[in-house]
C-alpha cells in the first residue's frame, strides 16, 4: 500500500504539471480526491491492515493527500496568473493613438436670443407660458376682435385644417388662454413658432417665432408699457439705447403704437442699416382692448392691462449681420458652426 501511495503521490504530480486550463485541473482534483478518486480507493481499503501498520500508512495517505491538495491549489494560482498576464499582453492599450474627435453641437442662433430674451423678461418678473400652435379660430382671432371676415385678417393669412382649426399667426391666443384661466395679476410672456401663408424670400417664412407679452392688473397704464419697454431695450441693446413710440392699429389693443430704437450706427442721422430713416422698428404694443378682457372674463372696468409683440428673426438677424431669414431653417453647418 506504501508502494501505491507513492505511485499516486508522482502519478499526481506528473499529470498537474501537463495541465494547462482550469477545467482540466478540477477533473483531476475528482480524479484523485474525489469519492470515488485513486486516493479514496486506498484509503478505503485501510481497514485491512494490521494495527501497526495501519497509523505508518494512515499517516502516508494524509501526507500524500495533502501535498496533492498544495499541488492543485499552486497550479490554480499559477494558471490564474498566466492568464491575466495573457489578458494584459491581449488587451494592451496603445494611449498613443489618436483619439476620435467628437463633433459638439452648439446652441441655434435663434435658442441663443431667446434665452436672452426670456432672461430679461424673467428679471422683471414675468413667466413664460407655452400654448398650442394648432389652434382655435376663436382664440387665434375672434377673441382678439378679429371677427370673421375682419380685413386684417386678410395682412395674417395662415394654414386651415379645418374652418375652425388653423395654424396660429401670432402667439397671442397663449395670452388669451391665460387670461382665461388665470386671474390678475398677469405678467408673462409667451414666445414660440407661428405661421403664415407666405412665400419664401429672404425675409418671409411660412413658420417664424414670436415673442408677445402681457400684464394685466389693476391701474395698469401707457406709462407702464413705456417705462417696462424701454427697460427692455435697454438690457438688450444697451443703457445707452434711445426709444420712441409711434401711434400704430392693432384690433387687440387701444391705444396702439409701435416702438422704434434710434439707430446705433447712425445715431439717428438716416443710413443704410436703417434705410435713412434714423430709427429701427423692434415692436408692436398697446393698451389691451377692453373687447379682449370682457372676452377673457376679466372686468375692464376694474382690470387694465398691456401687450406687445415682437419677430424673433429680425431681432436675431439685426444681432448677428444676417441678411437672409433662410439661413435659420437649412440647418447648413457652415452656417451653424459660427455660433
Ligand atoms: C402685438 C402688438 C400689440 C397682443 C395683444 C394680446 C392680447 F392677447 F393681450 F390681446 N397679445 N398680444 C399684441 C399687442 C401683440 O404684436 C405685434
Amino acid at each position: 500500500m506504501k508502494a501505491a501511495l507513492e505511485a499516486i503521490r508522482e502519478k499526481a504530480r506528473k499529470e498537474l504539471s501537463e495541465i494547462a486550463d482550469t477545467k482540466a485541473l478540477d477533473a483531476l482534483r475528482v480524479q484523485y480526491l474525489g469519492k470515488k478518486g485513486e486516493l479514496t480507493a486506498i484509503l478505503k481499503q485501510m481497514g485491512s491492515l494490521s494495527a501497526e501498520e495501519r497509523p505508518v500508512i494512515g499517516q502516508l495517505a494524509n501526507e500524500v493527500r495533502a501535498q496533492i491538495e498544495q499541488d492543485l491549489e499552486d497550479k490554480l494560482a499559477s494558471l490564474k496568473t498566466a492568464m491575466l498576464n495573457r489578458r494584459l499582453e491581449e488587451e494592451k492599450l496603445d494611449v498613443t493613438i489618436p483619439g476620435k474627435r467628437q463633433a459638439m453641437g452648439s446652441q441655434h442662433p435663434l435658442s441663443i436670443v431667446l434665452d436672452e430674451l426670456k432672461e430679461i423678461f424673467l428679471g422683471m418678473g414675468f413667466s413664460v407660458v407655452k400654448g398650442p400652435e394648432v389652434e382655435l379660430d376663436y382664440y387665434n382671432f375672434e377673441a382678439l376682435n378679429l371677427p370673421k371676415n375682419h380685413p386684417a385678417r386678410d395682412t395674417q393669412d395662415t394654414f386651415y385644417i379645418n374652418e375652425n382649426i388653423l395654424l396660429r399667426t401670432q402667439t397671442s391666443p397663449v395670452q388669451i388662454r391665460t387670461m382665461e384661466q388665470q386671474k390678475p395679476p398677469i405678467r408673462i410672456i409667451a414666445p414660440g413658432r407661428v405661421y403664415r401663408s407666405d412665400a419664401v424670400d429672404a425675409t418671409h417664412s411660412p413658420l417664424f417665432h414670436q415673442i408677445e407679452g402681457l400684464v394685466v392688473d389693476k391701474g395698469i397704464t401707457m406709462a407702464d408699457l413705456k417705462g417696462t419697454l424701454e427697460t427692455f431695450v435697454k438690457a438688450l441693446y444697451g443703457e445707452d439705447s434711445v426709444v420712441r413710440f409711434r401711434p400704430h392699429h392693432f384690433p387687440f389693443t387701444e391705444p396702439s403704437a409701435e416702438m422704434d430704437v434710434m439707430c446705433f450706427n447712425c445715431q439717428g442721422k438716416g443710413c443704410r442699416l436703417c434705410k435713412g430713416e434714423g430709427w429701427i422698428e423692434i415692436l408692436g404694443c398697446g393698451m389691451v382692448h377692453p373687447k379682449v378682457l370682457q372676452n377673457c372674463g376679466i372686468d375692464p372696468e376694474v382690470y387694465s392691462g398691456f401687450a406687445f409683440g415682437m419677430g424673433l428673426e429680425r431681432i436675431v438677424m439685426r444681432r448677428y449681420n444676417i441678411d437672409d431669414l433662410r439661413l435659420f431653417y437649412e440647418n447648413d453647418l457652415r452656417f451653424l458652426n459660427q455660433f
